[in-house]
């Protein structure tokens, strides 16, 4: 069988569950979920192979932990990579609010220091009391991550009160405006938003060789790339958006399964930056596998294209080594 590796696939961490945070409580809320979440053995290979994925690159679920949250966090997902050398590889979880702590976080896990040999980072878009990464604080953590090579994934996370307060619809059931505001729609722009802002900080004129990655079919702003393009020239940067998009920034699939989002990618944005990607357990594999089928049949994309999709990109980017 030919190789897939996936890369925004979540856990969730005893350290996680072991400190207070009220977003726990939607994980548990939904359904089926819970089990598959904080399991890193038999449901997810099983999960995997159904789907014909060859290596998940695990990281955790939203919701800011300590500094000690996660360091206890990655040496369980150590563990796990240890444990199933081939299947699993890890992204570290890392302590944003603190940017020094995440660094050196950031240093333990990537660079082969405690027996540990993660691939990078996958934070959230925010922290949990709103703060986006576009301060020079942050410099540290891009710094360690040029110097060690390896790309920060930043995924979406539950709105800050901030967001919450501007946006709720009150007459609507919780449910519903958390739908909308996070993943139904508002995290993905949330994410979006924040790429820009760290384009319009002059953050990769700074760290031109800093690798990010964003999930969910490159979180609207491929849709958005020509408009973005132009109203973003007078901000003045180095270097325009549409290099940093070309040079800086990789793309997964992840729980999109649709070819209209892919349509739009394949036409405006380098094919080797685009990966293949499931979001399990949100999403599961035999359902990615359909859509990279119908990828496949549709002619969209050439056999080595695809390969690069599957397996190769990632490959590249992370420096894994299947055999
Ligand atoms: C995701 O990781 O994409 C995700 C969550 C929580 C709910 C839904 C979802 O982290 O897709
Ligand atoms: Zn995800």
């Amino acid at each position: 069988r030919r190789p897939i590796i996936t890369l925004e696939e979540h856990f969730l961490s005893r350290a996680a569950i072991a400190e207070p945070n009220e977003r726990n409580q939607h994980f548990k809320a939904m359904p089926g979920l819970f089990d598959r979440f904080v399991e890193l053995g038999p449901l997810r290979l099983d999960d995997m192979d159904a789907g014909g994925v060859t290596m998940q690159v695990i990281s955790h679920a939203p919701g800011d932990l300590s500094v000690d949250g996660c360091r206890a966090c990655n040496d369980q997902l150590a563990d796990a990579v240890r444990a199933h050398p081939g299947r699993f590889a890890g992204f570290a979880e890392l302590p944003m609010h603190d940017p020094e702590a995440a660094a050196a976080e950031l240093r333990r896990t990537c660079s082969g220091q405690d027996n540990m040999s993660f691939v990078g980072a996958l934070v959230d878009s925010h922290t949990e009391a709103g703060l986006y990464y576009d301060g020079p604080e942050f410099d540290a953590l891009w710094a360690e991550a040029v110097s060690l090579d390896v790309p920060i994934y930043i995924h979406p996370t539950w709105p800050s009160d901030q967001l919450h307060e501007a946006y709720k619809a009150p007459h609507l059931p919780e449910i519903t405006t958390l739908s909308i505001l996070a993943f139904g729609f508002g995290w993905h722009s949330d994410v979006a938003v924040h790429i820009l802002r760290l384009y319009a900080s002059g953050v990769f004129d700074r760290f031109p060789n800093l690798k990010i990655v964003i999930g969910h079919m490159g979180e609207m702003l491929p849709y958005m790339l020509q408009r973005v393009e132009r109203v973003c020239t007078p901000w003045g940067k180095e270097r325009s958006f549409r290099e940093v998009w070309d040079n800086n920034l990789w793309l997964t699939t992840s729980g999109n399964w649709s070819l209209d989002p892919m349509a739009c990618l394949l036409r405006n944005t380098k094919h080797d930056r685009i990966m293949y990607s499931v979001d399990y357990p949100f999403s599961r594999s035999p359902n990615g596998l359909k859509w990279l089928e119908q990828l496949e049949e549709s002619g969209m994309v050439t056999e080595e294209e695809l390969e690069g999709i599957r397996w190769k990109n990632a490959a590249k980017l992370l420096k894994l080594d299947l055999n």
